[in-house]
């Protein structure tokens, strides 16, 4: 029996513009709101950006903090911060979230390799992941690990055997980012068979790959993300309506495939999360 599907909802990202789609939560109280909405839909992780006042990204931890504070005054999910935060944003900045304490959240993304990013350079150097590892482990914050390539699974196990990370694992296939994996879903088993025993993992597809790799991740026990930070298209040419009609619609190809939807509860159990 397969486990029930997490859905995570990733609702604005570093990326998406108010051009791209004017609906993108961008304030701690929108992203709250969205995130609510979605979680009412049935996603069970939130994965949240934090933008500034002119709607960059940012690192600062207070925005990180508010964002937290909204999502959990409106609904359960398991809150889950993004350490990438955007390509312009120093790592040193970006280790703050994790390293400050001001950011009580059970989750946070590892990215584990420097890589071309669509037109920019995502630097995520050795020593930056170490300490990121490293802060994430003190404080009970279990990673997300982001593996745009290959090689970038070996990378990971490697943190692990340091006793940098605890198991169950969770793994993020990200395929059709420029620079990364293409969106193609045959290269999901290969992917899932250098995992270990245990771990869960999930497909992020980007763009048009969102809706193919999220059939073929249910198809193969994974779960699966969606949301405005991956894609604003609910099907081509037709701009979403809302992060929660991607996670509506996610419901839907959840239950035709036979599987139940993940309640917060049962990720926190699966992976150990408060
Ligand atoms: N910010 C992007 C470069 C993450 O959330 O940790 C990649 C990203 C990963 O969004
Ligand atoms: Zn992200």
């Amino acid at each position: 029996m397969a486990d029930p599907v997490i859905i995570t909802v990733a609702p604005t990202g570093p990326l998406t513009t108010r051009e791209q789609h004017p609906g993108v939560p961008l304030s701690p109280s929108e992203i709250g709101e969205a995130v609510a909405d979605a979680a009412e839909a049935g996603a069970a992780i939130a994965h949240v950006h934090a933008r500034d006042e002119n709607g960059e990204p940012t690192a600062d931890p207070s925005v990180y903090a508010a964002i937290a504070d909204e999502i959990r005054s409106r609904c359960e999910v398991v809150v889950q911060a993004s350490t990438g935060v955007g390509l312009t944003v120093p790592w040193e900045e970006r280790l703050r979230i994790v390293s400050s304490g001001e950011v009580d959240v059970t989750m946070a993304t590892l990215n584990p390799a420097s890589m071309t990013f669509a037109s920019g350079t995502f630097n995520n150097p050795p020593e930056f992941v170490e300490a990121l590892a490293h802060a994430m482990h003190g404080r009970d914050m279990h990673p997300e690990l982001e593996v745009y390539d290959v090689g970038h699974v070996g990378l990971c196990l490697e943190l692990v055997k340091q006793g940098l990370i605890r198991e169950p694992l969770q793994f993020s296939f990200v395929m059709g980012v420029r620079g990364g994996m293409p969106g193609d879903p045959a290269l999901l088993p290969l992917l899932r068979s250098m995992l270990p025993a245990g771990a869960t993992w999930q497909a992020i597809g980007i763009g048009r790959a969102q809706l193919p790799l999220s059939l073929a991740a249910l198809a193969m026990d994974g779960n699966i993300r969606v949301g405005f930070e991956d894609n604003v298209y609910i099907s081509k040419g037709t701009l979403a309506e809302s992060n929660a009609q991607f996670v509506r619609r996610a419901v839907e190809l959840v239950r035709a495939s036979g599987r139940e939807v993940a309640t917060p509860g049962f990720v926190r159990d699966r992976l150990g999360v408060r």
